[in-house]
């Protein structure tokens, strides 16, 4: 998340060259590019730094050797001026002349630029015109209608202004689940390395797998004699940007990138997919509340601060109910309770050696952390209740259906996509790439109706290829096929009949997000209907912290789906497992299997890297209530062949 004070430069690393990373350059030359144009800069210069960027983000070689050898200026796009200042980056770690540029433009500026439709051209007029400088003022300028008598603004902006300020504030110090779950799990890891500790978990949020995180919370167990030196050790951390505060038992952080160095492939993130979260997050920081208790405490410590709230409003209830007191520290008999507090009264508490029994003297079985929101599991895992479900895991995905080639706006090819795939040790991979339709800035992305026979001939081949090897993989010949705005699909019907399965997905939000939630739910419903539809993909458009969906009764389409499955067709609906996108939100899951619309986990991958990203739709299924048999991607590769007729 870029900081709410504005931007800043990142630090240099201690460890020797390259002091900054390339894709730290990459997007200090962006970001410098954005601030020239802000500062008034002339239009040469601003795209001066935004090819450097460019050009630097597709550098494929080693960039501390190319500065080394001294060829910075061989790689096209990047002329003098710019190669002195990123061998300056990478050997010394230094900025050249852009600190003054940086602390010259107010920082509400760089905030402003962040809100849809207003770019650093917009943004500079406004603070000419009307000395709007920061995101109060902006909103004040919109609200006093300053905005849209300007010349080229008008009332349509004014507005876009005003939701873009409320959905920045909605998000504002968040992070997504990525970022987060990344800073969470360095930081466990570092903290269940000192000596002393016990036991060290992730709770909060970040444990419960929310989309995006606020804050971090780590519970630490160890000995109350040891609780000093373990702070100690925190203290010591690299990647601390700020200690906010701290005492006997709690630590409060503010954690930056140099965190992540040298850990990874803890948990439940994987080594490379932290290795590609790094690389995204590195101008990220997060705010990190540790607490240590003793290890008697630990369970009930670790419940409290998992939350959520609601959830543990529900659980004090519930022990109310059976005459006992629960808090952070213990679960007392009422009587047994009396005035202790804190760690003096865990003393009195009845034995609870993890979560689980806490849940057991309370009549529970033990609910999964994603399921801690009040949403019905409290009744189900009681006693009486109906049970909860067992939750899907990630090693049930048996392959994904949504994915790009270079056939569309992918940067792999089948085969490594298809190697890729079989290297996580799925049975298929769907290949989806873009439809006809789509273009970008004017540039056709997806495949035209006459192209789709070779791809289907190429992926023949190589079905053909594993059969005949014995080797039990196949690659799906889909299509993720544009809704248009009546609710029509792209491609002739004799186009997407060829297909083994077709991913229909709103790519023209603007219309969709500028009508009223009946004429997008009708036409939701128009597209789904459509024999050759399969799976509805990220069915809202939402970019998290971005951009909302657009206005659709959801509910409607998934219990239009539902009825058509009953008369046994296959209409599913995707969990896009982008961790930008995570759409279908998971609020949403527990109606779509009550409607009996199995859920499609695909990752949207348009890289190889891009497939692991499945395990975030995995928590999001999860955190939805979803069992493997609730999941279409559970399935194998020969039941999908014969669910798509093949
Ligand atoms: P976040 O950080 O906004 O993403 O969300 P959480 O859920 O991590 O919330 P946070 O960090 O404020 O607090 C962590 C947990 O601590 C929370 O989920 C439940 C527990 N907690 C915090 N304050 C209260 C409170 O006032 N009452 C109760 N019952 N629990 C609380
Ligand atoms: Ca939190
Ligand atoms: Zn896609």
């Amino acid at each position: 998340m870029v900081k709410s004070s504005g931007w800043s430069l990142p630090k240099a690393r201690s460890e020797g060259p390259p002091f900054i990373t390339k894709s730290q350059i990459v997007t200090v030359l962006e970001q410098a590019g954005v601030l020239l144009e802000l500062d008034g800069a002339n239009r040469f210069r601003v795209i001066a730094y935004q090819n450097a960027s460019r050009a630097l983000a597709s550098l494929e070689e080693d960039l501390l050797v190319v500065v080394n050898e001294e060829r910075i200026t061989e790689v096209k796009g990047i002329g003098k001026g710019l190669g002195a200042l990123i061998t300056e980056a990478v050997l010394k770690g230094s900025w050249g002349g852009l600190p003054s540029l940086y602390e010259r433009v107010p920082p509400g500026l760089m905030e402003i630029v962040g809100i849809p439709g207003l770019g650093p051209k917009r943004a500079r007029t406004l603070y000419e015109e009307l000395g709007v400088d920061s995101v109060e003022s902006l909103k004040a300028a919109c609200e006093m209608g300053h905005i849209a008598p300007l010349s080229g603004f008008g009332d349509k902006s004014q507005q876009k202004y005003l939701d873009g300020i409320e959905l920045l504030r909605r998000y504002q110090g968040r992070s997504r689940m990525d970022v987060g779950l990344l800073y969470g799990q360095a930081l466990e890891e570092r903290v269940s390395a000192i000596p002393g500790v016990i036991r060290a978990e992730l709770a909060g949020s970040a444990r419960r797998r929310r989309e995006t995180i606020g804050d971090l919370d780590i519970v630490v167990g160890a000995k109350p004699e040891d609780h000093n030196s373990v702070i100690e050790a925190i203290l010591a951390f690299p990647g601390i940007a700020e200690v906010k505060g701290h005492g006997e038992s709690k630590v409060s952080l503010i954690l930056e990138a140099d965190m992540l160095g040298g850990t990874g492939g803890h948990g439940s993130v994987d080594v490379q997919l932290a290795e590609t979260l790094r690389e995204r997050s590195s101008d990220a920081t997060i705010d990190a509340q540790v607490r240590i208790v003793a290890p008697v405490a630990f369970p009930f410590t670790l419940a409290y601060f998992t939350g959520s709230k609601e959830h543990n409003i529900r659980m004090r209830q519930t022990a109310i109910g059976r005459g006992l007191r629960l808090n952070e520290f213990g679960l007392f008999p009422e009587e047994a309770a009396g005035d202790s507090i804190g760690m003096e009264a865990a003393k009195h508490t009845l034995e609870c050696a993890d979560e689980a029994d806490i849940y057991d003297h309370l009549g529970m079985s033990w609910v999964p952390p994603e399921m801690r929101e009040d949403m019905g599991e409290i009744e189900a895992a009681a006693e009486g209740g109906v049970g909860l479900p067992t939750l899907i895991e990630p090693s049930d995905i048996k392959g994904t259906l949504h994915n790009h080639t270079v056939a569309s706006d992918g940067t792999a090819t089948l085969e490594e996509m298809a190697e890729a795939a079989m290297n996580l040790g799925w049975e298929y991979l769907g290949i989806a790439d873009h439809s006809e339709v789509l273009n970008i800035g004017g540039r056709q992305i997806g495949v035209s109706a006459t192209d789709v026979p070779g791809q289907a001939e190429s992926i023949r081949a190589l079905n053909e290829k594993w059969r005949d090897s014995g080797t039990d993989f196949r690659l799906l010949h889909g299509s993720e096929c544009d809704i248009l705005v009546d609710g029509s699909l792209d491609y002739p019907d004799e186009v997407r009949n060829s297909l083994s399965h077709v991913v229909g997905s709103v790519h023209a939000l603007g219309s969709w997000r500028g009508r009223d939630e009946i004429a997008n739910t009708e036409a939701l419903i128009r597209a789904v209907e459509d024999p050759t539809f399969t799976v509805l993909g990220h069915p809202t458009g939402r970019i998290l912290q971005g951009r909302e969906g657009f206005p659709v009764d959801m509910h409607a389409v998934l219990r239009r789906m539902g009825e058509i499955n009953a008369e046994g067709e296959l209409k599913a609906v995707e969990i896009n497992a982008s961790p930008y996108r995570l759409d279908l939100d998971w609020r949403l899951c527990k109606y779509a299997k009550e409607q009996g619309v199995p859920v499609c986990i695909n990752p949207d991958a348009h890289d190889t890297d891009g497939l692991r990203n499945f395990w975030f739709g995995v928590q999001v299924a999860r955190k939805g209530w979803l069992s493997a048999e609730d999941v279409l991607n559970t399935r194998s590769g020969a039941q999908m062949e014969s669910l798509f007729g093949l």
